[in-house]
């Protein structure tokens, strides 16, 4: 999708030239953008936004997407967001190797279908990484960083349902409920994935496609988060041959101080307080 020129207040990224991804490192929609850049081969200018020091919520980045995500592809002063959106684009660039996408309707019909489904995930994946990954005293956005998201930028609905989310996460974090009904919307997408793996060895046509890329995302952080992916056993393979593939395992890498700290420890309290993803949703996995 490509924001409105009157939406780009933050002008200096106009003159832009080449490729430019604007991204986080732990980002779930940047992860997938990256891999891709790096499956294809394609070099770009990069440019880090720590969400975790709220580089979202400034003037600047603001002025380059009112919605306040990551991550943003700008193309020769073009600016572009959605993740799966950059994903077709950048597909169809230029390149040296065969498309992510299928070129045949039919099978983009159904990519696209799947594309809209993971999308649609996007705030059930906040509710499993912010429920049951990190700590709530972390990953929470301070009241000033609230106030300035709310106040800063141009008027954008996904920004304002953005803040919404934070907001009651600030107030109350992911209750049970949100927690369950997450874990449940996962199931039912996987358990979809896994019937397409009944009759073949790749999500869509006879090879790696961009449903192998986004899907891989959610699989990976949900695993992070604790859910038992084994109960997907064609799915749980394909997810482990991909994490053998060099563009998945490294652009999906967690940093070790969140891996072998700061998210075991969050995981035993959880434990202790009966409240991993496994003790919430147990029922929901069986
Ligand atoms: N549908 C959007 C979702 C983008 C999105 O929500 N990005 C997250 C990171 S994965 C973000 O920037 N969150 C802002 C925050 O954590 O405050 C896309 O696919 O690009």
């Amino acid at each position: 999708m490509i924001l409105d020129d009157s939406q780009i207040t933050t002008r200096d990224v106009v003159g832009w030239k080449g490729l430019h991804l604007l991204h986080f490192r732990g980002s779930a929609c940047s992860q997938k953008v990256r891999i891709l850049l790096r499956e294809k081969r394609l070099n770009y200018v990069s440019h880090p936004v720590d969400l975790a020091r709220h580089k979202h919520v400034t003037p600047w980045y603001l002025g380059i997407n009112p919605r306040g995500v990551v991550p943003v592809l700008v193309h020769d002063g073009v600016v572009h967001v959605e993740s799966n959106d950059i994903l077709a684009y950048l597909d169809a660039l230029p390149s040296g190797v065969a498309p992510f996408f299928p070129q045949t309707p039919d099978e983009r019909g159904l990519v696209d279908t799947s594309l809209a489904l993971e999308n649609d995930l996007h705030f059930a994946l906040r509710e499993i990484t912010m429920g049951f990954i990190f700590p709530k005293r972390l990953a929470q956005k301070p009241q000033d960083v609230l106030a300035k998201y709310e106040r800063d930028g141009a008027a954008d609905p996904a920004r304002e349902k953005e803040l919404a989310w934070w907001k009651a996460y600030a107030e109350h974090g992911v209750t049970r409920d949100q927690g369950r009904t997450a874990v449940a919307a996962f199931k039912a997408a996987f358990d979809r994935l896994e019937a397409r793996l009944q009759t073949s060895e790749w999500l869509i046509g006879s090879r790696l496609s961009v449903l192998e890329l986004a899907w891989f995302i959610s699989m990976n952080r949900v695993v992070m988060g604790g859910y038992p992916l084994q109960i997907h056993p064609r799915l749980n393979t394909l997810y482990h041959k991909l994490l053998r593939r060099a563009a998945f395992a490294e652009e999906s890498k967690t940093p070790a101080v969140l891996s072998k700290l700061v998210i075991p420890l969050n995981r035993l309290g959880q434990k202790v307080r009966g409240k991993r993803l496994i003790d919430v949703a147990a029922d929901i996995l069986a």
